[in-house]
């Protein structure tokens, strides 16, 4: 108890002694989430891991000038990324979770979660920059290392997967495929699959092997 009462003493002055520091700014260090929008139905929302389907423009809080916008880059399609493994900046993984698709947020990322003291020459952003995005999110969908793939595909249930179950796996991926692909292609990503994957050598790949995300529900 003591500890913790130490602990929230400890934040509290903390917390008056960053505020009197950033006079000039008004961020706290926390992102800050503005629900613009959000669907009646939401049945899904974004989770740590998941592949996210986006547009987002970018600003810097100071001026309000646009450094971003997804818009005008890759023929204006959306871009994907995976949420919450460090692909997009830190501000951008915490500010993106629990979204559903269609929904729009706004957000206030301080520099500690954008890029910092040094800021980012090539992206036009000056050091110290407070950054507010608008998002656009268009689809949710279950990453590559999904706990619902491996679920799939562990078929005896024993919490790790066996050559012949990921074998099996991938002939059934590959006859989605429309291009057939012969067995010694299948036999090929399957030993590239475990001399990658199973690092403790055991033969299996186990939860934590496959879960290169480390989601905590498995
Ligand atoms: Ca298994
Ligand atoms: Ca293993």
């Amino acid at each position: 108890m003591r500890v913790l009462f130490r602990l929230i003493v400890f934040f509290y002055v903390w917390g008056i002694f960053t505020a009197q520091g950033q006079k000039a700014e008004e961020s706290t260090e926390e992102v800050k989430i503005e629900v613009l929008h959000r669907p009646e139905n939401c049945s899904k929302t974004s989770k740590k891991g998941d592949l996210l389907n986006a547009h987002y423009d970018g600003f810097l809080a100071k001026d309000g000038s646009k450094f971003y916008c997804s818009r005008t880059q890759n023929e204006g399609h959306p871009k994907w990324f995976v949420l919450g493994v460090g692909q997009v900046i830190k501000g951008l993984d915490i500010g993106m979770m629990d979204m559903c698709p269609g929904e729009k947020r706004k957000l206030i990322i301080p520099p500690s979660f954008a890029y910092g003291k040094e800021g980012y020459a090539e992206g036009k952003i000056p050091p110290d920059a407070t950054l507010i995005f608008e998002i656009e999110l268009y689809a949710v969908t279950k990453g590559p290392r999904s706990v619902e793939t491996f679920k799939q595909i562990d078929v005896d249930n024993d919490r790790q997967l066996s050559k012949t179950e990921i074998s099996h796996y991938l002939k059934k991926e590959f006859e989605k495929d429309e291009k057939p692909r012969d067995k010694s292609y299948q036999t090929a990503v399957l030993e590239d699959f475990f001399k990658k994957n199973d690092r403790d050598g055991d033969g299996f790949i186990s939860s934590k092997e496959y879960n290169v995300y480390q989601h905590d529900e498995l």
